[in-house]
């Protein structure tokens, strides 16, 4: 089984060193993709060191910045294209930890076709999230749940594993979204190709280093497509 960790970057030199290092123990074998759009920071020229140290280290420079959705539709697209059998993606801020990766592959081992590492179900949480974030976190992806029928408590969470063949069955790259929402819409064709998607309780840390890239563009193309795809629904039944 050949696993690649997907890890999107933008302005995160104060983490990349340490996220790459911390991904390599947890899961020793797997190789890691990083997807960096030109951060001013010097992200990439880091990631090009550490890579050069640890080994099985591949980097993606884009241009410019182009989104999360964008980042990942190309990590993706790569990451299929060399025959990996499972891809997870991350942030690399540490808000997601890298020793749940393990049990994220074993769900997967054990049949699910993607697992997504949840805050909302029993055991998941956020800590040190402001009041404002979790609130929009949370309503967000009640707001998503109800309106498009999902049985899936965290819709937006970027920390997940899928099976290479459901991911490729959904082809990532014909996908729109610019930000968050692209997650969304990828549980979105999972479920609706009735693949099963396994929910695993998460605890997620607020970064500590480096800033976070949210904008209020993106929280409204998240409540935006949401309400067109389900609207879409709706019409259709
Ligand atoms: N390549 C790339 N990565 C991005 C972009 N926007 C955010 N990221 C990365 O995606 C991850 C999540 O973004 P972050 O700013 O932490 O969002 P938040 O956790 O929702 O506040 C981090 O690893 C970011 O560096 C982008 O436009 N391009
Ligand atoms: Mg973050």
């Amino acid at each position: 089984m050949r696993t690649v960790v997907v890890l999107p970057t933008y302005n995160e030199v104060e983490n990349i060193a340490a996220i790459l290092a911390a991904i390599r123990t947890a899961v020793p074998s797997a190789d890691l993709i990083v997807v960096d759009d030109h951060s001013p920071d010097g992200t990439a020229a880091l990631a090009e060191t550490v890579a050069a140290e640890l080994g099985q280290i591949k980097l993606l420079r884009r241009p410019g910045k182009h989104g999360l959705g964008s980042a990942y539709r190309n990590g993706f697209t790569m990451a299929l294209d060399e025959g990996y059998d499972r891809i997870v993606s991350m942030d690399a801020d540490f808000s997601h930890d890298p020793a749940a990766i393990p049990e994220m592959l074993r769900l997967i081992d054990n049949g699910a076709a993607a697992v997504i590492g949840s805050r909302y179900v029993p055991g998941g949480m956020t800590v040190n999230w402001s009041p404002w974030r979790r609130m929009l976190s949370r309503w967000g992806n009640r707001y998503t749940s109800f309106v498009l029928r999902l049985d899936i408590s965290d819709c937006t969470s970027g920390f997940r594993a899928y099976r290479a063949d459901a991911l490729r069955a959904i082809s990532p790259s014909t996908t729109t979204a610019e930000g968050y929402a692209f997650l969304t819409e990828l549980v979105r064709r999972l479920v609706r190709r009735g693949f099963t998607v396994a929910e695993t309780p998460i605890v997620f840390l607020d970064r500590e280093r480096g800033t976070s890239k949210m904008s209020g563009r993106i929280i409204a193309e998240s409540m935006l497509l949401v309400t067109r795809w389900g609207i879409r629904d709706f019409v259709k039944r």
